[in-house]
């Protein structure tokens, strides 16, 4: 008999296919082994375990990642998948997009979403699209992974508070950079915020180094639903490498200017050549103003050649092949607050 079994969860239908047998119909098939011993106690033993948890027992969900920027979500999301998906930056709003990487194994599929810090007050269109795929990674979650750290403030991380609270999805508290405690103060603060988010578990972690990184996984497996996997159990992210090269630019950016530059910059590849031996990248770096092209360029081309040399290198360790990148500046007034532009830049996913 083949049975169909349907579940909902944030939206989307889980649908499995189960083979189940009566015994009698197994006895019907096989009357004749069935009057062996042994053979009959083990095929009795596997039915009663079928029939006791009829449902496979591979588990797969979404955990999404989210905070305030620069507390280390890239970074966590990073360590537990074990590969540099997502660029991390000591500045804060590094990442502008929602990036997914799994955790794959014989027995589950863990999709983890690393999401933008979320903005208080934002002050740019690009900023409020940014608050939206955190909005987003709210709903349509299996697990919630909140990420914090002794340096944020309590009133920055008030409206996220209040979303968990008001949240079903099972949420973990991760107490990050815990490298930089005194044991007294992560205690203390471990107790104040299993007091502030009373139902949920507050696990303190360094993500740099990956402290506590397996029992996190652990604690996530066992709220994780019995479901087929999402994915091919060979992927390791939803993007491609036209995605990744252009992040990849983006963090050196991040790494080599100040102030206001980083934030102004947007990158897109606009042609990519693959070759036997090399892969030929162009890319253009969009800033606001002509003057910010002129800093971006820097005195002879100094300093667009030095993101030129460190992008390329990461590039070619990210996709193994040699890489000729070139870098172009180009002026898009006000990209920041212009819908059309955010839509072609993709942020509208
Ligand atoms: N000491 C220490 N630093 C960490 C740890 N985790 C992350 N960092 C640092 O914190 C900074 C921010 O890390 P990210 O992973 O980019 O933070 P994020 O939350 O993704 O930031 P946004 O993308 O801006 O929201 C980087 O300089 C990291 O190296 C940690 O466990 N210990
Ligand atoms: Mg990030």
């Amino acid at each position: 008999m083949l049975t169909r079994v349907s579940e909902c969860c944030g939206g989307r239908t889980r649908t499995y296919d189960l083979w189940v047998m009566s015994p009698t119909s197994y006895q019907l098939l096989h009357p004749a082994i069935w009057e062996r011993k042994y053979i009959r106690s083990l095929v009795q033993s596997k039915l009663l375990s079928y029939f006791r948890n009829p449902i496979m027992k591979h588990k797969a969900g979404f955990v999404n990642i989210i905070g305030l920027p620069n507390v280390g979500k890239s970074t966590l999301m990073n360590q537990l998948v074990g590969e540099r998906m997502s660029i991390i930056s000591p500045k804060a709003q590094t990442t502008r997009h929602r990036i997914l990487g799994m955790v794959n194994t014989d027995d589950y599929q863990i999709v983890f979403s690393d999401t933008p810090g979320y903005i208080n007050q934002p002050a740019y269109k690009l900023q409020s699209t940014m608050n939206d795929f955190v909005a987003n990674a709210l709903e349509d979650a299996d697990v919630i992974v909140f990420l914090t750290d002794k340096f944020q403030k309590e009133e920055e991380q008030k409206h996220l508070i209040e979303l968990i609270q008001k949240s079903k999805v099972p949420t973990f508290v991760l107490l990050n950079k815990i490298d930089l405690y005194q044991k007294e103060e992560q205690e203390s603060l471990v107790a104040e915020w299993e007091k502030k988010l009373d139902k949920c578990e507050v696990i303190p972690i360094t993500a740099s180094s990956g402290i506590n990184a397996k029992k996190v996984i652990k604690k996530i497996v066992e709220l994780l639903p019995e479901s087929p996997p999402y994915y091919d159990k060979d992927q390791l992210t939803d993007r491609n490498t036209r995605f990744f090269v252009s992040e990849i630019v983006r963090e050196k950016i991040f790494l080599n200017y100040t102030k206001e530059i980083p934030y102004s910059c947007e990158v897109i590849v606009e042609t990519y050549k693959e070759d036997e031996k090399i892969d030929r990248i162009r890319c253009l770096i969009f800033v606001e103003r002509e003057s910010q092209k002129g800093i971006i360029i820097g005195n002879k081309g100094d300093a667009l050649k030095q993101v030129g040399i460190e992008a390329r290198k990461d590039i070619e360790a990210f996709i193994g092949k040699h890489v000729h990148l070139e870098l172009f500046v180009k002026v898009k007034d006000k990209w920041r607050d212009n819908a059309n532009t955010l839509k072609n830049f993709g942020y509208n996913q």
